[in-house]
């Protein structure tokens, strides 16, 4: 017992005088225990055993996890633990509310969070003037990546855009953990069934300018080297083959397609 139960311990409620009830204490210790309080004898302690009270009941302490829905939306601020000494709550988009201050190599941990078997795709709402990743993996910050949204610039910190990111297959119950490479703020997020599947005018081009031509691939030449880095809409129109990773076989078919051996991306 701490040092904050008085001398006097039991006191009255509601009119219900402790004297008049069956209160006793027992071997307690501490700087709040107090051994002139009406105390248990000894020889009574074999009346009072957990089996006489609780029959064969066992309580089961262990709490079951409640499972939230990866397809509902998700609010960032009702994270269940982060690694972030600055995070903060904000007021967002629509009188919203949301998490701002987060740097690279924050995380945010959602438990138990249920994606059955169709998630194909992320989508978050965010703003932010930079181009950081949100890598979503699972169970812990260094865990399974099963997708990256590369964030790209909104234009500014309240200027609220919805962005979003194929991902790989995942089932079942999984702790999720968003990891941020930079600065960004959120509102919130969701998983969806639907797979983000640029339509055909808008693949291959990654600067926006409704052309493919060699500025994009010029422009992919530059992401593959690491020179410059392709986000949001961009990143995803160079994933000419949509397999979720703009990598070097992007690159080929890009190569061929501006040297017309190929007319379409399908
Ligand atoms: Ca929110
Ligand atoms: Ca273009
Ligand atoms: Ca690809």
């Amino acid at each position: 017992m701490g040092a904050h139960i008085s001398d006097d311990a039991w006191g009255t409620i509601n009119g219900l005088d402790p004297a008049k009830c069956d209160m006793f204490e027992y071997k307690n210790t501490g700087p709040g225990a107090n051994p002139n309080r009406r105390q248990l004898a000894p020889s009574q302690e074999s009346n009072y055993t957990v089996a006489k009270y609780l029959g064969g009941w066992n309580p089961d302490i262990t709490e079951t996890p409640i499972t939230k829905s990866a397809f509902n939306k998700l609010e960032v601020e009702n994270y269940d633990s982060t690694n972030s000494s600055t995070i903060v709550t904000i007021g967002t988009a629509n009188n919203g509310k949301g998490l701002g201050s987060i740097s690279a190599g924050d995380y945010l941990v959602f438990k138990n969070i249920d994606f059955k078997s169709e998630a194909a795709s992320f989508k978050s709402l965010v703003a932010t003037t930079g181009t950081p990743n949100i890598e979503l993996r699972l169970n812990s910050p260094t865990g399974t990546l099963i997708g990256t949204l590369k964030v790209a610039s909104t234009g500014g910190w309240n200027e609220y855009k919805e962005q979003a990111c194929s991902i790989n297959t995942v089932t079942g119950v999984n702790d999720l953990y968003l990891v941020f490479t930079g600065a960004v703020n959120i509102d919130w997020f969701t998983f969806s069934t639907e797979k983000i599947t640029p339509s055909a005018g808008t693949l291959g081009d990654l600067n926006g300018d409704e052309k493919v031509d060699a500025i994009d691939f010029a422009l992919l030449k530059s992401h593959m080297l690491g020179i410059t880095t392709l986000t949001g809409t961009n990143y995803t129109n160079a994933d000419v083959n949509i397999d979720g990773e703009v990598n070097a076989i992007d690159y080929a078919i890009m190569k061929q397609y501006l040297l017309n051996i190929i007319s379409s991306f399908n």
